[in-house]
């Protein structure tokens, strides 16, 4: 039995250090289980900080030696902690000398230094460079790095660093090593070291100041053909950021490293980002557009981060939401900015549109989800046991969310005063989110401390809208009122901001100008209104008829908007509100009430009975040919089951199951001839390009393949059969497989194994087929489980449970993506969640904990799944040598 927890951190508790670092020199003899790293640190003292020793941290560390000023240090003014260590030193300046050695072969957690495929990997956000040496090992200790790598040169030709390479040569005995040198101050999470054997794909640019750049992209032999779209993106993300922000790129190289296991993303270290293989690698033959856009828009996120997050960073790790809510929030826009361009004058607001109903879809699945649980956090959070858990979706989504709600108060014009202001401030320093939210306010003379409380209050507010038409007067009164419900630790909270953008529709379907009491004529339609109050309200006035309210357009606040609609209402809508998103969420509202009273009746054992109006409806935005193609399939997607479990009450995963098979099928049969003709009038001709127009039309297609095949329409299922044997790219072979899979289909076996042998070697592709088998739905309730094939699947010998993307796949396809078997009846979910996440934790916490959230939110659930699963979170705290990490979110959830 588990008895010491980790300690909570608190951000109130923040002082600055007694000494900081100004200069490191590092040098590594790489060996795979005896690397020596010898460090060389000047420290100075901290004018501006109280009196105390230098401190230290370390993390697995076997130390070598340690000397002050070249000496050993004198006795009594060394303090060794298995973590910390504390020196007494008088004067103003000191250096140290650490040699610590390390194994990187045995470091399975993937944070520090460890090894991947024969080669070095580093990765040391948060807390991984004391893991590598003794380091005040906290963002606000800003040093220049200078790093020597000494390896093996026949396993190791590779050596990389921060920064400019300065010096290389050979050594004996088959070594040789490289020098690096980074020009910027920065903390140590953004050291990074690469020593492996790989290929480069290079591209000199000039930057918009003319200065000549290096861009390299490394990965693994062999996979040389699949790095053009990265580079293009980066490329892309170069220019966005000069055009947009004035930022330019400041280094005269910028690298990018693929590697195959690792925890995240990707990682923005200085000039030497390193991200997963996932988010770099690329060709028609293996990846899906959705995994193009992915690539494109995380190549983004790590490049704008050299502006926000590394020329200024964050002071702590509370402020975290500074660097990542805006990096999110920038490369959403970059992103939104890429689809416009593509789609043309006449496509760019759609193509838009469809963007930003993405971002809102993983919003509203994944961080709606956590402000509504045990974890939920503001965006900066004010405690915590272990950082690693708080890389979540309300720190980079809602963040971004924020950020956005500032762009919105501020126009972009004051928004961009704002970022300016922000860097002549504050470029080279650790700040908080206080200095950015200042800056902007400073810029534009505007008082954002009321705004300031969406940094400190956790939990997604309702904004509950109502309207009342008064035909004598020709006025209809808006009234909204706001609340936020209470969070772990957080009973109150006070009125926020919120801009709600509102548009008032005519019965023809046109918006009608918006004309505020006391103004004399009618402007543009759609306003942004300023909630700050409890309850407010609006009236409008010069009004012929009673409108109809589309509220929080482009969704505009990350609020949960209640507005008693009836169906009728949500059609109308649905058919005609101007605003792209708020046409899509009608379409989600309406099929969010079909399913759950679809839901309801599972459970209570009625016969289940699609509306037909909501079938006319649906059917209407099908053969809209007006509208994108990318727009109809967002449209056309049912919502998620993870956001439609946090709607109802009690979750019941098994009901909703019910529910989406039946609706799915039923649209699938009865709209069989719409989709047919769909299918084949937007199949794309001629060879594979990633473009968004071809990509909307694919996703469209393959939609159309899902519904098919999940009505069992004989032709449609033909055709999916066809497309995954004999399509020329991977999303639309991908998309029919996925149809065939859902659809369970008898032909989904054969299909599984073809795909297999044609993909065996490649892992990445491989990682799609784990999770689509993960996810699978049962149509057939005599069927086998899923959870038999997700075990056996863990037997391939192609799946590993070292490996991230693979756990993520095939564990997190069962746990997140598969709500509907992942929690059947009788528990064999929750037992094999809870041997899984202790196996994982053994070896690497991050992961086991990314894993152990998916049963955070147990108590939404029936009081029958509830008691099967507490005893299985029971069995998970208390196991032996239980990591902090995974500790951290079985005890909240429990608590
Ligand atoms: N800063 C990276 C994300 C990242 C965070 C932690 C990591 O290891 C624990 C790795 C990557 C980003 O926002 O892209
Ligand atoms: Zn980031």
């Amino acid at each position: 039995m588990r008895t010491e927890q980790a300690p909570i951190i608190h951000r109130s508790d923040y002082a600055p250090l007694a000494w900081t670092v100004t200069r490191v020199d590092l040098h590594f003899a790489l060996d795979p289980q005896a690397t020596v790293v010898t460090s060389r640190l000047a420290c100075r003292r901290n004018p501006e900080a109280a009196a105390g020793p230098i401190l230290l941290d370390g993390e697995e560390l076997e130390t070598l030696s340690l000397t002050v000023n070249g000496l050993d240090p004198a006795a009594g003014t060394v303090r060794r902690g298995e973590t910390r260590i504390e020196i007494d030193v008088e004067g103003d300046e000191a250096e140290l000398e650490i040699v610590t050695r390390i194994n990187p072969q045995a470091n399975t957690a993937l944070s520090g230094l460890y090894r991947s495929r024969g080669g070095y990997f580093t990765q040391c956000e948060a807390e991984g460079f004391r893991r590598i040496t003794w380091y005040p090992d906290r963002p606000d200790v800003m040093a220049r790095f200078t790093v020597t790598v000494e390896g093996d040169k026949a396993t190791c030709p590779v050596l990389l660093s921060n920064g400019n390479l300065v010096e290389e040569g050979e050594l004996p005995d088959g070594r040789h090593y490289a020098r690096w040198e980074d020009p910027f101050l920065k903390p140590c999470y953004l050291f990074a070291l690469v020593a492996a054997d790989l290929v480069v794909l290079e591209r000199r640019e000039l930057t918009a100041s003319g200065r000549e750049v290096l861009l390299q992209l490394w990965v693994e032999k062999g996979n040389l053909d699949r790095t053009e779209h990265a580079m293009e993106s980066l490329v892309h993300s170069m220019r966005w950021d000069e055009d947009s922000f004035g930022l330019e790129l400041d280094l005269d190289r910028f690298m990018i490293v693929a590697v195959s296991d690792f925890n995240m993303g990707a990682m923005e270290n200085k000039g030497l980002n390193i991200f997963n293989a996932k988010y770099v690698l690329a060709k028609p033959d293996t990846a899906t557009d959705t995994d193009y856009e992915h690539i494109e828009s995380v190549v983004a996120h790590e490049y704008f981060h050299n502006w926000t997050g590394n020329r200024v960073t964050c002071r702590d790790w509370f402020q975290l939401t500074l660097k990542e809510g805006l990096t999110v929030f920038r490369d959403q826009q970059f992103s939104a900015d890429m689809l416009a361009n593509a789609a043309g004058a006449e496509g760019a607001d759609s193509a838009r549109a469809v963007k930003r109903i993405d971002d809102v879809r993983v919003l509203r699945a994944a961080q709606f989800s956590e402000d509504a649980g045990p974890m939920a956090h503001p965006i900066r959070p004010e405690s915590y046991q272990e950082i690693n858990n708080f890389y979540t979706a309300t720190v980079y989504e809602k963040g971004a969310e924020v950020i956005r709600m500032l762009h919105t108060l501020l126009g972009p014009e004051g928004f961009r005063n704002g970022m300016d202001l922000y860097f002549s401030y504050h470029d080279g320093q650790a700040v908080t989110c206080d200095d950015f939210v200042e800056a902007l306010s400073e810029a534009n003379g505007v008082d954002l401390d009321q705004f300031m409380r969406w940094y400190s209050q956790a939990g997604t507010p309702r904004v509950r809208a109502t309207g009342d038409w008064n035909a004598a007067d020709g006025s209809y009164t808006l009234t909204l009122a706001q609340h936020t419900p209470p969070t772990p630790g957080q009973a109150d909270k006070l009125p926020l901001v919120i801009p709600v953008a509102v548009g008032l529709i005519g019965a023809d379907g046109t918006d009608l100008p918006l004309q505020l009491d006391g103004e004399q004529h009618g402007g543009a339609t759609t306003r942004v209104l300023q909630l700050t109050e409890a309850t407010q309200q609006w009236r409008f006035t010069g009004l012929a008829a009673e409108p109809v309210p589309s509220l929080l357009r482009g969704f505009s606040a990350p609020v949960i908007l209640e507005l008693d609609e009836d169906d009728a209402r949500l059609a109308f809508r649905m058919a005609h509100d101007s605003d792209a998103c708020n046409r899509w969420d009608a379409a989600q509202r309406y099929a969010e009430r079909v399913l759950l009273a679809l839901a309801a009746d599972a459970a209570a054992g009625r016969a289940l009975n699609v509306p037909a109006p909501f079938v006319e409806a649906f059917a209407r935005l099908l053969s809209d040919e007006r509208l994108d193609p990318a727009f109809r399939a967002q449209a056309l997607t049912l919502p998620s089951e993870a956001y439609l479990l946090e709607r109802m009450e009690p979750a019941d995963p098994a009901a909703l199951r019910a529910a989406q098979i039946h609706l799915t099928a039923a649209l699938g049969k009865v709209l069989s001839d719409d989709w047919q003709s769909l299918a084949e009038a937007l199949a794309v001709p001629g060879e594979y390009r990633y473009h968004p127009a071809d990509a909307g039309r694919r996703a469209l297609v393959n939609l159309a393949l899902r519904y098919l095949a999940a009505g069992q329409v004989e032709e449609g299922v033909a055709l999916a059969v066809r497309r995954s044997e004999s399509a020329t790219n991977m999303t639309d072979r991908f998309g029919a497989l996925a149809a065939l899979v859902h659809g369970a289909v008898p032909a989904a076996q054969a299909a599984l194994g073809a795909f297999y042998r044609r993909y065996r070697e490649d892992a990445l592709v491989l990682d799609k087929w784990f999770a689509l088998q993960a996810g699978a739905w049962r149509r057939d309730p005599a069927a086998a489980p899923v959870l038999g094939r997700v075990r056996e699947l863990m037997a391939d010998p192609a799946f590993s449970l070292s490996n991230p993307n693979k756990v993520y796949a095939l564990l997190g396809g069962f746990f997140r993506a598969n709500p509907g078997e992942f929690h059947a009846v009788d528990g064999s979910g929750y037992a094999f969640w809870a041997e899984q996440v202790i196996a994982l934790d053994a070896a690497n916490p991050q992961v086991a904990s990314r894993m152990a959230r998916a049963l955070e939110n147990w108590r939404r659930f029936t009081p029958a799944l509830q008691a099967l699963i507490r005893p299985q979170l029971e069995r998970v705290r208390d196991a032996d040598g239980l990591s902090p990490d995974v500790g951290e979110i079985v005890g909240k959830a429990l608590a």
